[in-house]
């Protein structure tokens, strides 16, 4: 699996400098002063204000007694971008092209959503992207220590750039979110966080929300129907994972840890889900291993 496992210290992260580069049409480079944004570093230390945390992922290195169940608190929020672009094969590509897709649909003076937002990777793509007028971006978490964190990074880029767009990171559970009408909402690895019975009540109110020609765009952790297939994605995610650095007991804690918490569902699942919450179109535009993206459309 050439290109999928990469340098332990480097997970992942080539493939989104170059895409990131690539002068493709669905990067409009602004007419106007945006261009500068361009430059931007993709959650990397930077001049722009607080530095992105680069502590290692060492949660689950030493044997526990009993392993809790995993939770977004301070802990996980100083390891978090290391530990999931470790974790989640493709993860800097999605969020990078989640940018670049959100361009394509955001529509004048609405509102960009991203749900779970956690330390504001998706947001910060958004406002790497989004050129359209008017726009703003609502990144809303239920963890008060992810929050936190999300505005300094927020606010060290707006004291040091002019004209991003605006943001309003909203400490909330996204099951009470009264939703104003939007034309991007991202649920980037966050949907498999909320209890399955909840999911199909939050998507038909996202679906609600959206404006014509607007968008959803969700990535998840997929299962697999067929157990050949589950198996074999399971594995390979398990060897992406030790060729970034995870050792086995790192990898079982990890694994015990989250699967109370976490509750993935096939593609098929989410796609007939979706459809019965009123999208009228789903369309997958990313997989990597037993990881997905797909764009849903009002
Ligand atoms: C990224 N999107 O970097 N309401 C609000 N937030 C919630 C809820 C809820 N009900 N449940 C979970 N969360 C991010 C990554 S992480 C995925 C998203 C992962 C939040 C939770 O606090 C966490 O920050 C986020 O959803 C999930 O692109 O860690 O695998």
């Amino acid at each position: 699996m050439p290109g999928l496992l990469r340098n332990p210290t480097q997970p992942a992260a080539a493939a989104t400098r170059t895409l990131f580069l690539l002068p493709g049409r669905f990067i409009r480079q602004g007419a106007h002063l945006r261009a500068n944004l361009a430059k931007m570093p993709a959650l990397s230390n930077t001049a722009a204000g607080t530095a992105v945390s680069k502590e290692p992922d060492r949660l689950f290195a030493q044997p526990l007694a009993q392993v809790p169940d995993f939770a977004f608190n301070e802990d996980v929020v100083r390891v978090f971008p290391d530990m999931i672009k470790r974790s989640v094969p493709g993860y800097p590509t999605i969020v990078e092209n989640l940018g670049v897709l959100a361009a394509q649909f955001a529509q004048p003076d609405s509102v960009l959503y991203d749900l779970g937002s956690s330390l504001g990777a998706v947001t910060q793509a958004l406002r790497r992207h989004v050129r359209t007028e008017g726009c703003r971006v609502i990144a809303v978490d239920n963890s008060a220590a992810m929050v936190e964190r999300c505005r300094e990074y927020l606010n060290g880029q707006d004291s040091m750039f002019q004209e991003l767009l605006p943001v309003e990171v909203i400490e909330g559970d996204i099951l009470a979110l009264e939703f104003k009408p939007a034309s991007v909402v991202a649920l980037n690895f966050t949907l498999q966080f909320i209890a399955p019975e909840q999911r199909l009540a939050l998507l038909g109110r996202i679906r609600q929300s959206l404006l014509p020609g607007g968008a959803l765009i969700l990535s998840e952790k997929l299962r697999f129907a067929d157990a050949q297939e589950h198996q074999l994605l399971g594995d390979l995610h398990i060897a992406f994972k030790r060729a970034n650095g995870y050792s086995e007991l790192e990898i079982a804690q990890k694994r015990s840890a989250i699967e109370n918490v976490m509750k993935p569902d096939s593609l098929e699942e989410h796609t007939e889900r979706l459809l019965a919450a009123g999208f009228s179109k789903v369309v997958p535009w990313f997989q990597c291993l037993n990881f997905a993206s797909l764009i849903a459309l009002p």
